[in-house]
Formats: structure tokens, sequence, C-alpha cells
């Protein structure tokens, strides 16, 4: 029976949770990139071999490159692009080269995912990520001041965040604005104020149309690069699913991903499916989506969320939450026998528990929360996959 690959995300040498960390945490496969290469420049052989190697003394493969970056000018369509693609493709060439197979990125505009709060407490003690609507909009409006901000926001909205603005310490506005500009994954300088107005000044002109038919340019010039040398790209939703700081986000839904893969049909055109993006819209029918889209899946981020009615949500353990975990790993399963593969996993970010509370990690990817979250969901998969060899 084909089951789900296990993995864990890696952030190179420079992380506090090493691949022996991983492995003992029974994963076979290692996520990971280049993250002290620029984004946009070529991924050289030499790097990839040694990062493969690294991974590789220990018993692991490199199973899934997250993230190979887009350039902002791809984005945008200015500046250098055209040389950016060009990079890009040489970079997949040079990965398919050492074996790689799948290539996850996003189409974000500047930031990738966000959150107004790393550290939310639990009740029972443990510590997890957090996005509450009222804090970002307060963030938004009074500490970034985006001009025009308050377009985007209804007149109760707008009250709400000026009262929690006004009930923050001036400390805690100091936190959440390093939260939410924590920068890009692997990075631990957030932007600057004068930075991010600069940066969001550049899609001024850049509406989800816009946005979308770049992403399906882009696809266009990489998709038959990818599937001439045998990778699968992964693209990655928007995480959280809508649009923020007034810039587009076009990976939120079934729609958009129904319309990205008839962009550029080919089997190396797929997705990653993350359920704690997707999930954190409720109009989302992630089963339903997993199902529909299965021989476009290349590769699982399992996590679980647990919305509010007002926009708000946390991270729930894999198991809890609003997604129906057993019933998408049901799903997952059933389209691995068809096809015939192992899809690759990684249980998506963790709560931060026991020893790792005193412990500085990269925001959701301390080691005990994960393998929590890695032992539910294998535990899972093996018993869905016990009772369909009972049938
Ligand atoms: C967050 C991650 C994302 C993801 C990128 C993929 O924890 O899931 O940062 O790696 O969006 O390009």
């Amino acid at each position: 029976m084909f089951l789900m690959e296990q993995t864990m995300r890696w952030y190179g040498p420079e992380d506090p949770v090493t691949l022996w960390h991983i492995r003992q945490a029974g994963c076979t496969g290692v996520v990971t990139a280049l993250h002290h290469l620029e984004y946009g420049e070529v991924w050289p052989l030499s790097e990839i071999v040694k990062r493969k190697k690294q991974i590789e003394a220990l018993g692991m493969t490199w199973t899934v490159v997250e993230s190979l970056p887009v350039h902002e000018d791809i984005k945008k369509q200015r500046g250098d692009w055209k040389l950016y693609i060009k990079n890009y493709k040489t970079s997949l060439r040079n990965l398919a080269e050492c074996g790689l197979r799948v290539v996850t990125y996003n189409f974000m505009p500047i930031l990738d995912w966000l959150r107004t709060d790393p550290a939310f407490p639990l009740p029972d003690g443990s510590r997890t990520l957090r996005f509450e609507r009222a804090a970002f909009i307060a963030f938004d409006l009074f500490l970034l001041k985006r001009p025009g901000a308050e377009r985007d926001y209804t007149p109760a909205e707008i009250v709400k965040a000026k009262m929690r603005f006004d009930s923050m310490t001036n400390e805690f506005r100091r936190v959440l604005y390093e939260n939410i500009l924590l920068g890009l994954p692997g990075d631990d300088e957030p932007f600057t104020a004068a930075e991010v107005l600069e940066a969001l000044e550049g899609y001024a002109n850049i509406g989800a149309k816009e946005l979308k038919k770049h992403l399906f340019d882009f696809l266009r010039e990489v998709v038959p690069v990818a599937e001439e040398v045998g990778l699968k790209m992964a693209i990655h939703p928007d995480d959280p699913p809508y649009p923020v700081l007034g810039l587009p986000r076009v990976v939120s839904t079934e729609q958009d991903v129904a319309d990205l893969l008839a962009a550029a049909p080919s089997p190396a055109n797929g997705l990653c499916f993350c359920a704690g993006s997707f999930g954190s819209r409720p109009d989302n029918n992630l089963s339903g989506m997993v199902k529909r889209f299965g021989d476009q899946i290349h590769f699982l981020h399992l996590r679980n969320t647990k919305r509010d009615n007002e926009g708000n949500f946390y991270e729930a353990n894999h198991l809890s939450g609003d997604t129906d975990m057993p019933t998408l790993v049901r799903e997952v399963l059933a389209i691995m026998q068809r096809r015939g593969v192992s899809i690759p996993m990684r249980p998506d970010h963790g709560h931060q528990m026991l020893d790792d509370l005193d412990k500085k990690t990269y925001p959701g990817y301390s080691a005990i929360g994960r393998l929590r979250g890695l032992a539910e969901l294998r535990g899972l998969e093996k018993g869905l996959a016990y009772a369909m060899t009972q049938k």
C-alpha cells in the first residue's frame, strides 16, 4: 500500500532543529532550500550537491525543495524579470540533474505567510501561531499607516481596530509590528515600514487580474522545462488566503487553483496542498479539493486551524480544529493508491511545547510540536490504511 512519505522542513545548517532530530522523528525525507542564496540567483550544481550530501549522510533524502523563490520582478513583470525567469529555468535544470523531484514555490506579493502572534498561549500551556484580524487592521492603519488603507475595511472594523490599538501597550505594539513584518521564512530581519511602503507602491497598478496573468505567464515559461527534466512544480497557496495590505492574492480558492492548472496543463504543473492555508477560509472544501485536484498534488502540508466568525484563526493541533483531518487523509490515501505513488507530506508547523518553550526556533518550526503532529498524522494514516485493507 502507498503511504505518505514522511518529511520535515529543515532551514539548513543554522536551524536549531538538526538533521538528527528530523531523522529521530521518523522521517525519511527532508524538505529544504538554499536559504543563503539571494532571490533570483541561479542555484549552482555545486551548492545543490553539497546540501544533498549533508542530508544523505544521515540516511535521508532531500525529497522536496521548499522554496525555489520567485523574484518580485517576475510577479510584477518589471525590471529584470526575463533574466530571473531564465535563471529560474537554469535552477530547475540543475535541481533535476541532482535528482530532485518536487519544487515548491509561491506567488504571494512581497510577504509570505502572515500572523499577528507567533506565540499565542493555549490553555494547556503550549504556544501557537495566531492571526487576529483587529490587531492586523490596527497594524495596517495605525502602525504602518498605509495610505488609503481605511478603504479596505468596514467602518465597524475600523472602530474595533482603534479600540484594540488603544488597549495595546507600546511594547505590545512593537512586538506586533515585528511579528507581522517578520520577513520571509528563514530570514530573521523584519522589514522596516519604509521598505514595506515602498514595496507596496510597486504593486500600485497590479490587481488580481494582472497578478494572475503574471503567474500564468511564469507558468507557461517554467512548466515546460520542469516537464522536460522530470520535475513537479508545487505552488503553495496564499496564507492567509485573501488579499492583505491592499495586495492581491491569487492562489486562495478552488477556482484559483483550477485556473492556474488550466493555464499551463501538464503533470508538472501542480500543487503543494497546504491544508492550513486553504483551511483558514470557510468556503474552501478541503477534502473535495483533494479529490478534484488529486492528480496534481505533489506535496502536502498537513495542519489544522480553528477559525471564528470575526476572521481570526489560530493553529490548532493537527487532529483538532475545523478541518476534518481523517476525511482528508482518507482521500489522500485513495489518491495515492489510484496513482501508485507516495506523496511527500510534512506536518506543517506545531505548537511550542515542553522543552521547546524556552528555545528559540523559527516560529512554527520547533521540534517537539511538529513531532507530535507527525506522530498523530502517521498513526491516523496507518489506522485508515489498515481499515481499508480489512474491507
Ligand atoms: C510557512 C510555509 C511557507 C511556504 C512558502 C512556499 O510555514 O508553509 O512559508 O514555505 O510559502 O513557497
